[in-house]
């Protein structure tokens, strides 16, 4: 754990002065990491990631130096570095964004470390970005405003299903649960032609909707070159089909921000924007070279993404177990551990805080979750004050039930339902939770709930 304490670029004293810059803050290792040796290191880094090389060129003008980038502050290993706000091209999107604010300084063999673990865009930039065309509240009208947690799924296996069989798998999850996506790596892979599946997929949406007369989405992937053409023909067939609930998913960080941005600068298309972030773990889990997931996520909300994976609050198994701890209870902590700056809770509340104009943006809890999992979910985005407003997606935990996928389908979103009951919301002690759960699911008739409270991987979370 690097208990190093970083201090947000809002929070800083030489913020003010500041304010107009792009700023971004970057841990570093540098020779023998000396404060002389720390400061000698974000020359190099500022040098490089503005106007500069490594050594002086005769060729520097006053006027170039009009992009230089300056040292703001340094905390320990941890620089503030300013950069004027001209430096990044935004006619081009965020292909240029990178390239100022973390391109070539990761190379750079002089430095042994080099994390950017946050950025900070003027509001005369982020003003240039649509943001969320929906946000929360448009993405839960289009759920009808149930006031309580999306149950989803992510149909497994996740490739090599036909098209039928993947949609007969979706079917299931409909007729119980709100959502179902498909997954990371699914697009359009010769045995489950996009065409097909979404078509096979929407029309048994269409007909379970009209049973049920309850609002379903398909979250479909749309990640592909021609993203914005792809994202066209999907709205034209879910138009042909008379079956408007779908979303777009794009793998937001293989397809790049650009995409995003792209398809949400399309008034023509009309439909959220989900945002799965595979291959995020490349860049965020090293501790020596690397990014936070932090700085993708305010990027994402800029350029208009609806719903975003941010973990599961450790509830899952892309990451060990979150800790509540103080400093994330805290609306606008004025510093937080560095490690702490990935967590769920941290990501989600700069998903959901008051930034200019852009709206707020849904988390999405999905990897290794399961129906006993929900409660300790909801817990802690009430904690952040964000009540039940997160979707929740499970595959394995879904379609693992030994019942099958509509009983375990049946299970997740039941237990979402019972969480936002007023008895169980009245249960303040972890004991009283679990003894309410367990006792739900022993009456006759709740077999398939006891059996998933009862599997040792999954259990019950408060
Ligand atoms: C989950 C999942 C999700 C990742 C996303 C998978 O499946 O479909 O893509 O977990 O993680 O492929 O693993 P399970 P994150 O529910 O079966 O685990 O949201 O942290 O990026
Ligand atoms: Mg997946």
């Amino acid at each position: 754990m690097d208990e190093t304490l970083y201090t947000p670029i809002e929070k800083l004293e030489k913020f003010k002065e500041n304010k107009d810059a792009i700023i971004i803050a970057v841990q570093i290792s540098y020779k023998n990491d000396t404060k002389e040796d720390i400061h000698q290191g974000l020359i190099e880094l500022a040098k490089e990631t503005s106007s500069g090389t490594w050594v002086d060129v005769t060729t520097t003008t006053k006027e170039s130096t009009q992009a230089d980038a300056w040292i703001i502050l340094e905390k320990g290993n941890i620089g503030y570095i300013g950069l004027p706000a001209h430096n990044w091209d935004i006619s081009g999107g965020f292909n240029n964004v990178f390239s100022n604010i973390g391109g070539n300084y990761f190379g750079l063999y002089v430095l042994k470390k080099a994390r950017l673990l946050d950025v900070y865009f003027p509001p005369a930039i982020v003003k240039q970005f649509p943001g969320p065309r929906f946000g929360i509240d448009g993405v839960y009208k289009l759920f009808g405003n149930m006031k309580r947690m999306i149950a989803g799924s992510i149909v497994k296996p996740k490739m090599g299903l036909s098209a039928v069989d993947w949609a007969k798998v979706a079917e299931n999850v409909f007729w119980e649960a709100d959502l179902v996506k498909d997954d990371e790596n699914l697009c359009n892979q010769t045995f489950c032609p996009w065409k097909d599946r979404f078509t096979e997929t929407m029309t048994r949406q269409q007909k379970i909707v009209e049973k049920t007369r309850a609002p379903k989405m398909y979250a479909h992937n749309i990640t592909t070159r021609d993203i914005v053409g792809r994202a066209r023909d999907v709205q034209a067939l879910g138009e042909k089909l008379g079956a408007p609930g779908f979303s777009f998913m794009i793998d937001g960080v293989i397809a790049g921000l650009n995409a995003v941005h792209s398809v949400r600068e399309q008034d023509d298309l009309k439909h959220p924007i989900y945002i799965h972030r595979a291959m995020h773990g490349a860049m965020t889990r090293g501790k020596d070279f690397g990014m936070t997931f932090l700085v993708w996520a305010k990027m994402f909300r800029m350029a208009g993404a609806d719903y975003l994976h941010t973990g599961t609050y450790g509830s899952g198994k892309m990451g060990e177990r979150e800790e509540m701890h103080d400093v994330l209870l805290q609306e606008d902590p004025d510093e937080i551990p560095v490690d702490l700056l990935d967590s769920t809770m941290y990501l989600n509340r700069w998903l959901i805080k008051k930034w200019e104009h852009l709206k707020p943006v849904l988390p999405m809890a999905s990897g290794g979750l399961f129906p006993g999992a929900l409660p300790r979910v909801r817990r802690f985005n009430a904690a952040i004050g964000n009540s039940f407003h997160i979707g929740c997606n499970a595959g394995g935990g879904i379609h693992g039930h030994p019942d099958g996928t509509r009983v375990g389908a049946k299970s997740f979103k039941e237990v979402a339902e019972i969480v936002e009951t007023k008895e169980y919301q009245a249960l303040t002690a972890e004991k009283e939770r679990l003894d309410y759960l367990a006792k739900f699911a022993s009456k006759p008739g709740k077999e398939y709930l006891k059996w998933a409270f009862d599997r040792k991987e999954w259990g019950i979370l408060v």
